[in-house]
């Protein structure tokens, strides 16, 4: 079969709370969606790229750039049997995220086609899925302690602490002494380095923490590895994990113990759940990242989390955690901690088409000829 029609979307989208990480903060999100039509289904997808490359190198700029110059045109003019299948341009070096949007967007197209669920083509196990979530930097101790009091109470099951250099040790020791039981981890998006931040990582083995994510550089999983023989805190990679290779590294060199697996990060879920096997055989936990997404991504990203490795608390929280309102209904929401797994067709939530064409900032279409 062909797709008939792409359609790729950017629309702005403000999350309700600045969101800061160590490597810089947004409030203004730039979501790009994109509609993959054939045989008169329509399949949704999200491409997470960010407002600017502190996360990766890949911001929504050149994720257009890429989808509209290869990716899509190629996209159009391809054949293929399964939705699982579209992966448009092989020679294209690096751009996950960019391919990640198409290639899940197959999943989507392929699901509906056979009128299941995402998850039951996934060959999920979960009705629902355990759920976190991430806490940007707070401007003192007491304005972050106001913030894990209230996920709590909202039942969030794991808490993640956004740290930086000067805003770390002393504060998660200031968390954990008002809140001696919750399970809570750190995340420094790679603001540290080795040797100089080895007593710095080494202090937080004080505050007993689920696992710290991502202290040292995205490119280096060697360091990962040494500081894990030196901390008793289980490192999580986040960054480092581009590709099922990446992963199979991470776990021959015992680079942590435990990884997060976001989809648009390694390329899409063929690779996410390649990861996701490799982990399981070798006994490493698992558990879903997030990218700040809108109701579509997050659709994903739920779908993903119910293979049977996804054993933490992933950080896809509440819809209403990120936006006034969100773009599907219904809006995600969880019940005691868990997120329901939608059951309908596909991804399982429906986009509120009239809404987001009015928000449309700029819009392209690519036709089979
Ligand atoms: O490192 O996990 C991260 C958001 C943007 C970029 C990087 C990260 C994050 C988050 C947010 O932690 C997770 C979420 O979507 O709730
Ligand atoms: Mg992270």
């Amino acid at each position: 079969m062909r797709i008939d029609r792409a359609v790729l979307r950017e629309i702005p989208l403000e999350l309700r709370e600045f969101f800061e990480i160590s490597s810089g903060g947004t409030k203004a999100r730039r979501v790009l969606l994109l509609t993959l039509e054939a045989d008169g289904i329509t399949a949704w997808s999200e491409c997470v790229a960010g407002e600017t490359p502190g996360y990766t190198y890949e911001t929504a700029d050149t994720a257009w750039f890429v989808l509209t110059r290869w990716l899509l045109p190629a996209l159009v003019r391809s054949e293929f049997d399964d939705g699982r299948q579209l992966h448009p341009v092989p020679w294209l070096r690096g751009h996950p995220m960019a391919r990640a949007a198409i290639e899940m967007g197959g999943w989507d197209l392929e699901a509906r086609r056979r009128g299941i669920s995402l998850r039951d083509l996934v060959g999920g196990t979960m009705d629902a899925v355990p759920v976190g979530v991430s806490i940007g930097i707070q401007k003192s101790d007491d304005a972050l302690c106001a913030k894990v009091e209230q996920y709590i109470d909202e039942g969030y099951r794991k808490i993640k602490i956004k740290i930086k250099p000067g805003r770390d040790v002393e504060m998660l020791g200031a968390v954990r002494k008002r809140f001696p039981d919750v399970p809570i981890m750190a995340d420094a998006n790679s603001a540290y380095a080795l040797p100089d931040d080895l007593p710095r990582l080494k202090a937080m083995d004080d505050h007993d923490l689920m696992m710290i994510e991502q202290p040292l550089s995205y490119e280096d999983v060697l360091d990962h590895s040494l500081l894990q023989k030196q901390i008793e805190t289980p490192v999580c990679l986040d960054e480092s994990i581009r590709s099922p290779g990446d992963a199979r590294l991470a776990l021959s060199l015992n680079a942590g113990r435990i990884i997060n697996i976001k989809p648009g990060r390694v390329g899409g879920f063929r690779s996410s759940i390649a990861i996701h096997d490799a982990c399981r055989a070798a006994g490493w936990p698992v558990w879903c990242g997030g990218m700040l997404e809108s109701g579509v991504g997050r659709a994903y990203n739920v779908a993903l989390a119910t293979l049977p490795g996804f054993t933490i608390p992933g950080d896809i929280s509440n819809s209403r955690r990120y936006w006034s309102r969100d773009i599907v209904s219904p809006e995600f929401e969880m019940i005691d901690g868990m997120m329901p797994v939608p059951d309908g067709p596909g991804i399982g939530v429906a986009p509120d088409i009239e809404r987001i064409e009015a928000l449309t900032t700029r819009k392209e279409v690519f036709e089979a000829q």
